[in-house]
């Protein structure tokens, strides 16, 4: 008898599995570049750690959405001032919640105030630079560019205007959340994360207003490691928090430009991730791997009481650098789940003294070699190419309101030291080149002396300039200022 029930209920049991299947076969999979969208709506957008109202079961609209872009000063850690460049006033930027199959329409608008072009591409975009092109702006500009939702997950969008790793090491990076059909599923408590890597000229706490390091960043050595955009933007009383027994979504993004987060909360295991932010979802994750330029969605129940640390367990960034953040979770305390000691303040920032080698003192100068004009010609392309050519453009023409031109520049002709000035320790403030006015930031560019000659002298011997061959000497007279 028993073998025979036995028998039975596995038919019935995959017989009912059999319907189960073939009903999910017959639902229709819709072609997400084929929704319809139905009414317009303005897009919320928020600050981090906060998240926009969930899409629910809303249906797809025509979405608008408003981005400022603003240079602004602001804390890195205690005494340390930064001058981040942000969307929307915040690192990271305003999220941005869309389902898919919303066509969003986006307006960026680069605030007169701001000393530098920018531009943006959202990681959602299908389409030629995510956006990039169509939204390059000028300070004082607008530009408007649409575009339709077609793979749910959870995206970077970040600047990516030349110098590109500079504009997003500054902070010119967020996240964008496209939500399935019919929304994620509900949670009680939703956040918003992102790392970054800075770079300061003075190492980790040196105090004043620093400036970002360009050669620092090349090589990948972080002074600052943290979360939405400075040291203790999650900890003390910026902590996020739950009541125990409530579910807790984090997205969590990494805008680099450098380092991959090894994200991980002490005291507490993933329920659920969607791996780099995609569709795939891995169950008990203690640590996911969030690259520069992705994302990840993970959530979990707080099931007791006490303090939970965020951090990326590359661990000195943690204590050292700043990556550090802190859940707090009231509620009752559930001895059978966890009994033990518990004190506040055993996960805390350490701050960050680094070690130095010392350093020898020599300084690479350039040795005078013998070029011919044809050799130095070609020696200065080579260097236009890696070094101008992004903002400058291939033939020198500029970009109007933003990089104004060498191609013909009467600026350019009028002064050679001037000019030499220029491409050694960068230019600020306005200037006028062919009765065209531009007020804009061109960095600092670290060249040796026979670099800047060469690059000058194609320049100069370049689209209508007036053919000066500039001289290593030259630049060594401008540097030591006769
Ligand atoms: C990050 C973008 C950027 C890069 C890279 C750059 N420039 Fe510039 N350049 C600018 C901007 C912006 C200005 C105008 C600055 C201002 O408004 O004060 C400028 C101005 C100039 C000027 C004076 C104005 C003119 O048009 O004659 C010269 C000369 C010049 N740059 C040469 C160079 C050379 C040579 C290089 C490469 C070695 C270079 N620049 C790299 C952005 C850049
Ligand atoms: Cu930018």
């Amino acid at each position: 008898m028993k073998k025979i029930s036995i028998v039975i209920s596995t038919v019935l049991v995959s017989g009912l599995l059999l319907v189960g299947c073939s009903k999910k076969e017959t639902k229709k999979i819709v072609d997400p570049a084929k929704i319809q969208i139905s009414g317009t709506m303005k897009a919320e957008l928020t600050a981090p750690p906060f998240v926009p109202e969930p899409v629910g079961d809303r249906p797809a609209k025509k979405l608008i959405v408003n981005m400022e872009i603003l240079e602004q000063e602001g804390t890195m850690t205690d005494g340390v001032k930064y001058m981040y460049w942000t969307f929307g006033g915040s690192v990271p930027g305003s999220f941005i919640r869309t389902r898919v199959g919303d066509e969003v329409e986006f307006t960026l608008s680069n605030h007169p105030d701001n000393k530098l072009p920018h531009n943006i591409d959202l990681h959602a975009v299908t389409g030629p630079g995510g956006g990039a092109t169509s939204s390059f702006v000028a300070p004082g500009h607008e530009k408007t560019f649409s575009f339709k939702t077609l793979n749910p997950g959870l995206y970077v969008y970040h600047c990516a205007t030349a110098p590109v790793g500079m504009h997003i090491a500054n902070g010119m990076y967020g996240l964008i959340l496209v939500e399935p059909e019919g929304g994620l599923p509900k949670v009680d408590k939703e956040y918003y994360i992102m790392q970054g890597d800075f770079y300061t000229k003075g190492e980790n706490g040196e105090p004043g207003l620093q400036a970002f390091d360009m050669k620092k960043a090349v090589d990948e050595d972080a002074d600052y490691v943290v979360f939405n955009g400075k040291v203790g933007s999650l900890t003390g009383d910026n902590a996020i928090t739950a009541n125990v027994g409530e579910t807790v979504r984090l997205y969590v993004g990494n805008g680099g430009p450098n380092l991959t987060s090894s994200f991980h909360v002490i005291g507490e295991i993933f329920d659920n991730v969607h791996i780099e932010g995609g569709s795939n979802i891995n169950k008990n994750v203690q640590t996911t791997s969030i690259p520069a330029g992705g994302a990840a969605i993970v959530d979990f129940k707080v099931d007791v009481p006490g303090t939970l640390i965020l951090v990326d367990h590359a661990i000195f960034r943690a204590f050292n650098k700043g990556a550090l953040g802190m859940l707090k979770v009231k509620g009752e305390e559930n001895k059978k789940l966890y009994s033990g000691v518990k004190q506040e303040g055993i996960y805390n920032p350490e701050g960050g003294t680094l070690q130095e080698m010392p350093d020898d003192g020599s300084k690479k100068e350039a040795k005078v070699t013998n070029k011919t004009l044809a050799q130095k010609i070609e020696s200065g392309k080579n260097i236009y190419t890696k070094t101008c050519f992004a903002c400058h453009q291939a033939n020198g023409e500029g970009i109007a309101n933003a990089f104004p031109p060498l191609a013909n520049s009467d600026y350019l002709n009028a002064d050679v030291k001037r000019a030499i000035d220029i491409v050694l320790n960068g230019k600020t403030g306005e200037i006028t080149v062919n009765g065209a006015k531009y007020n804009s930031i061109m960095t600092k560019q670290t060249l040796t002396d026979d670099e800047v000659a060469d690059v000058l002298t194609y320049v100069y011997n370049s689209w209508g300039n007036n053919g000066t061959e500039v001289k290593a000497s030259t630049v060594q007279e401008v540097k030591s200022g006769h």
